[in-house]
């Protein structure tokens, strides 16, 4: 690993900026080569590119929840952008009652409005941020998995926002994703390879089962803590899933907003429509380097059909029923 980043490579790919402690410790974890030109190393039982593990050691030392804070948890590729909208939009609906004249999510995409803890805010091996005067109810994100998230996060009442989606989706997602991302002149992944990876737990903070199951079963434990949600659902009944959010983050559609239609305009502000059209969303990119646009692909439930094998089908379907449905989850 060489201790001098390569400016022209975009910091999604480096992997030279990690801590002596973070060095350390990928020295004793299992390795595999990633999906992108990152390795991927096995931390606490799930695979992170380097750059994450980095992140998710430091949230781990130093993140401190606070009760009122918020946290969008995703599997990779199951709706985050989208959910990250949703819930600014929702929060900040006061403040910026006229949604399509000046509001935030119209100039900046929905990942700079709602940072990553470990991509975005503790990704320096050198600085720890001061989320001191960040207004609350502060809104973070993260792919952490369950077992790894930091002790405050458990410790505290901050509410867990968990979106995933069908595994089928999500690995299709996940394969378009990683493939546009990868430095031109390399080779793209198969579709086959990647989803040998993908069914044996090797993915982007997979396995994928694993990471549903880790908050599907804490949110049954604690129902006033985690709102478990699915893509599918969000698609098939985007106002309902709204307003069960505003209310499990305690600021319920009152009935005049209701009648006043703040729901659908928060709908179709954060619509994929709407974002992918977006000029910030079609030309902008991240400070690591990712094209907005790569977050905006179809945005829709089922496009797998047009890419996988019945066999393929069959087969991650069995794993989900032998990993998940035992646990009464179905997608
Ligand atoms: P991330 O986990 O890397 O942040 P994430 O936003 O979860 O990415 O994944 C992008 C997926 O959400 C894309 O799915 P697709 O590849 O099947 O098309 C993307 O199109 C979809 N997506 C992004 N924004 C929206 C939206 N507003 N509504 C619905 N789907 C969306």
């Amino acid at each position: 690993m060489s201790s001098q980043p390569n400016n022209a490579i975009p910091k999604y790919l480096q992997e030279s900026e990690v801590s002596q402690e973070c060095k350390d410790l990928i020295a004793t974890l299992p390795i595999e080569k990633g999906w992108l030109a990152n390795h991927l190393h096995q931390y606490q039982g799930f695979w992170h590119i380097t750059r994450q593990l980095q992140g998710v050691l430091s949230c781990q030392k130093h993140f401190n929840a606070l009760n009122s804070d918020i946290l969008i948890v995703t599997t990779p590729k199951s709706g985050t952008t989208w959910l990250k909208a949703l819930t600014f939009a929702l929060l900040n609906r006061h403040k910026y009652p006229k949604m399509f004249q000046n509001h935030p999510l119209l100039t900046k995409n929905p990942h700079f409005l709602v940072p990553f803890l470990e991509l975005d805010l503790y990704n320096d091996k050198d600085l720890v941020p001061n989320l001191n005067s960040t207004p609350s109810p502060r809104l973070f994100s993260t792919h952490i998995p369950y077992v790894s998230l930091p002790k405050s996060v458990i410790d505290s009442d901050c509410k867990i926002l968990y979106l995933c989606r069908n595994p089928k989706d999500t690995f299709i997602s996940l394969w378009h994703f990683t493939n546009k991302l990868k430095m031109e002149g390399t080779s793209t992944n198969s579709l086959e390879d990647s989803f040998k990876k993908f069914c044996n737990g090797v993915s982007l903070c997979g396995p994928f089962w694993d990471h549903v199951l880790g908050y599907w079963k804490e949110s049954l434990e604690q129902p006033k803590k985690i709102m478990l949600m699915r893509y599918e659902e969000m698609k098939k009944n985007p106002s309902f899933v709204l307003k069960e959010l505003a209310r499990f983050v305690g600021c319920p559609f009152s009935k005049e907003e209701e009648d006043e239609g703040v729901i659908d305009d928060i709908l179709k502000l954060c619509s994929f429509k709407n974002l992918s059209n977006l000029e910030v969303n079609k030309k902008g990119k991240l400070s690591s380097g990712e094209e907005h646009r790569a977050f905006f692909r179809l945005g829709e439930v089922g496009d797998s059909n047009n890419y996988l094998t019945a066999e393929m089908i069959e087969q991650l379907d069995i794993i989900t029923e032998k990993k998940l449905g035992h646990y009464g989850f179905r997608f």
